[in-house]
């Protein structure tokens, strides 16, 4: 008889990556082994508060009951067709994901940068089909400092050179301006742009909000144009911001919208393009595809986490516990916090740099039973799950006092 494999220590896990897996990350020393709701244990059974939710991927908490359900139910009939036959449960999670973005069709993707890479596919053969741009000659207008994912297309436009170096030849084509610029913006767009591709907020950046009246200006100025306006709700939406998506904010609704992280309520990568119906129509048999886009286990997950976004019940949690949030951090401005912001349950939390860096902060956090990931520089983001509680969003909040005060 086999025995049964022996549990190795955290330590000896991440010992064991270093030699076999790629070197593109520098995790925080926590091996998680299990986890529910906003809470997650490490391999020694130590427990922690996930303010970081899979950079927004878990904003149902880990593991939600509704959820779970939907894939064990799905795992016992049909998990992969893919799209050379329908299946039945795609119609629905298209249609309730359409009603849900107050947009006409949708196309099923797996990760954020595949939706990303859809729409800006989508974009320009609007352009061209639609717009009448001369063949490749389309343009598309994204912000500095912008996150869209990490495929070759998606670096060519990226200002973080971390993120491009070394990964050259880059796709022509991108116009980068300065994010919340309408007059950069402006001088950007002309009879060449398929679209303006932004995020309504930007999360890598450091959770960077726009001025008011920054995305209607978008809309107006791409309804002008004659573009399209593409907002990256991948981080952004499902909730997050207190709305189902963040222009809400601004009562704008774009041509398009991107979708993923949440939208597979963290249990398997869901994403999707939603649009007008003149964008995507663009698309006909052939152009487009992809092995797992819109596979039944997906649009089973994603049509139960639709469900539970109708009822607005996380978008409210989202906007009152946001309230919290953003009291908590306002006591902590000159205690060590030199600025933040913070919409809904979402922060980027500036750190005084003579306390350290947000990497060394994340590590006292985590030493304090606190998961947290820092972006750039002293910023760190703070994006829990939208089923956390106020005492466990205070808790954390009493927790990143006493790091920053150095009482640990
Ligand atoms: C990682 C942060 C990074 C995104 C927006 C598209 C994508 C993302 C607005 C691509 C993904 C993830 C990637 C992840 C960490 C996280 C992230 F911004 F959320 F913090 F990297 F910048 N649009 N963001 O935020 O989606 O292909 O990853 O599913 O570890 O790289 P994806």
């Amino acid at each position: 008889m086999t025995s049964a494999p022996r549990t190795r220590s955290s330590a000896e896990l991440i010992a064991a990556e270093e030699p076999v897996l790629a070197h593109n990350y520098h995790p925080l020393p926590v091996v998680v082994a299990r986890a529910e709701g906003a809470w997650v244990e490490d391999v020694e059974g130590r427990k922690y508060l996930d303010m970081l939710a899979g950079y927004s991927a878990l904003n149902f908490g880990h593991r939600h009951p509704a959820l779970i359900e939907a894939a064990h139910r799905q795992l016992d009939r049909l998990t992969l067709t893919s799209r050379a036959f329908h299946n039945d449960r795609l119609a629905e999670f298209a249609e309730r994901l359409a009603a849900l973005t107050g947009l006409d069709m949708v196309l099923p993707m797996n990760t954020g940068a595949e939706a990303v890479e859809s729409g800006i596919k989508v974009a320009r053969k609007w352009a061209y089909d639609v717009k009448g741009v001369p063949a490749d000659r389309a343009t598309i207008v994204v912000a500095a400092d912008n996150f869209h994912g990490r495929t070759t297309t998606i670096v060519s436009f990226s200002t973080d050179d971390t993120a491009r170096a070394g990964f050259g030849p880059f796709t022509p084509g991108f116009r980068v301006v300065p994010y919340n610029d309408l007059a950069a913006l402006e001088e950007a767009v002309d009879e060449t742009t398929a679209a303006v591709l932004i995020e309504p907020i930007q999360g890598e950046a450091g959770v960077v909000i726009p001025d008011d009246g920054y995305l209607a200006g978008v809309r107006e100025l791409t309804r002008r144009a004659g573009c399209l306006f593409v907002a990256d709700e991948i981080q952004s939406g499902l909730g997050r911001t207190g709305r189902t998506l963040a222009v809400e904010h601004e009562s704008v609704v774009p041509d398009v919208v991107l979708l993923g992280k949440a939208l597979g309520g963290g249990i398997v990568p869901v994403s999707a393009v939603a649009a007008r119906r003149e964008v995507l129509q663009v698309l006909h048999p052939g152009e487009h595809g992809s092995t797992f886009g819109g596979n039944p286990l997906a649009a089973a997950v994603g049509t139960a986490v639709v469900e539970l976004l109708e009822t607005g019940e996380f978008q409210r949690r989202a906007a009152e516990l946001g309230v919290v949030l953003r009291e908590g951090l306002e006591a902590l401005v000159g205690k060590g916090v030199t600025g933040f912001r913070s919409r809904g349950l979402w922060a980027g939390v500036d750190v005084d740099p003579a306390l350290g860096t947000g990497r060394e902060v994340s590590e006292r956090l985590m030493r304090e039973g606190i998961l947290v990931k820092d972006t750039h520089g002293s910023t760190v983001r703070l994006a829990p799950p939208l089923t956390v509680t106020a005492d466990e969003l205070r808790e954390a909040l009493r927790t990143l006092e006493k790091v920053l005060s150095r009482q640990v």
